[in-house]
């Protein structure tokens, strides 16, 4: 029997390493083949004005929060992908909205192929948790079936008004998916889009095979898009939305100059 000195010892944990670096790279090499499927999903953040609806876009983009207030004038669209598992990326295209929107004719681009919306109130302030069924009644008038909707309690490190048991209920009502978080201590912020994101991924697998089968049915095959060219219609369609987006806030500053002088 031989035993190995401590030179050995050392040479053999080497090689032992080499081979675990190469597996290691070999695998991530193994990832990097796996091809993904990419999602591009609008999804458009409602509720009450000063629920924190920018604070919370602001903390999942840019991992800032501020305790000053300024009011959503001229809403802003942020972009954000993630990997969502080993098959799946995501890119969200968000909107963040006034809260004066309510009081207003709400501009219909905002629901316009919007995938997804994040319905918010205050769990500090009762008001805006009751003003949910105006939001969801605005909501239905404007989104089609397959919009995923969550409900979003925000600012949980403040004393709460709202309790939890009552969010669950009136979200077992209407069947949306629901959370809890606070913006300014980051809770739970980054969960609320994947739960959204997941639910997204459900309604538009059960869009597409919907929509297959109602091509079935109709034997309509050469005049029938794609999904290809369904995909490139929407993502073309989500970009003339945005400039659209882009000069409906233009003519609102505009507006807004107007008003100031
Ligand atoms: N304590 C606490 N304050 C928060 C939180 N999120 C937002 N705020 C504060 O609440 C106020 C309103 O936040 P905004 O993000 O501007 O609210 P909004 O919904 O975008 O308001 P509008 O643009 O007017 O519709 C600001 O002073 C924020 O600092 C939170 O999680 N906890
Ligand atoms: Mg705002």
């Amino acid at each position: 029997m031989s035993f190995l000195n401590e030179n050995d010892l050392s040479e053999s944990q080497n090689k032992v390493s080499s081979i675990l670096d190469d597996s290691k790279f070999s695998s991530k090499q193994n990832e990097a083949s796996i091809e993904k499927k990419i999602y591009n999903f609008k999804v458009v953040l409602l509720g009450d004005a000063s629920v924190g609806k920018t604070s919370i876009l602001n903390r999942y983009i840019k991992k800032q929060f501020s305790d000053d207030y300024k009011c959503t004038i001229s809403s802003c669209i942020e972009n954000k992908s993630f990997t969502y598992d080993l098959y799946t990326v995501i890119k969200l295209n968000i909107w963040d909205t006034s809260g004066e929107e309510k009081f207003k004719s709400i501009t219909k681009l905002y629901f316009k192929n919007t995938h997804g919306i994040v319905l918010n109130y205050d769990i500090h302030n009762r008001k805006t948790f009751e003003s949910l069924n105006d939001w969801i009644k605005i909501i239905k008038e404007n989104s089609n079936q397959f919009v995923s909707i969550i409900i979003v309690g925000n600012k949980i490190d403040l004393e709460r008004n709202v309790s939890k048991e009552e969010l669950n209920n009136f979200c077992e009502n209407y069947n949306f998916l629901s959370e809890e978080v606070s913006a300014k201590n980051g809770i739970n912020i980054d969960l609320l889009f994947q739960k959204l994101s997941k639910k997204m991924i459900e309604n538009y697998e059960n869009f597409e095979k919907e929509d297959n089968n109602k091509s079935e049915n109709n034997n309509i095959d050469n005049n029938e898009m794609n999904n290809e060219d369904s995909k490139i219609k929407l993502s073309n369609s989500m970009n003339d939305d945005n400039k659209n987006f882009q000069n409906d806030n233009i003519e609102k500053k505009k507006d807004k100059e107007i008003q100031c002088c």
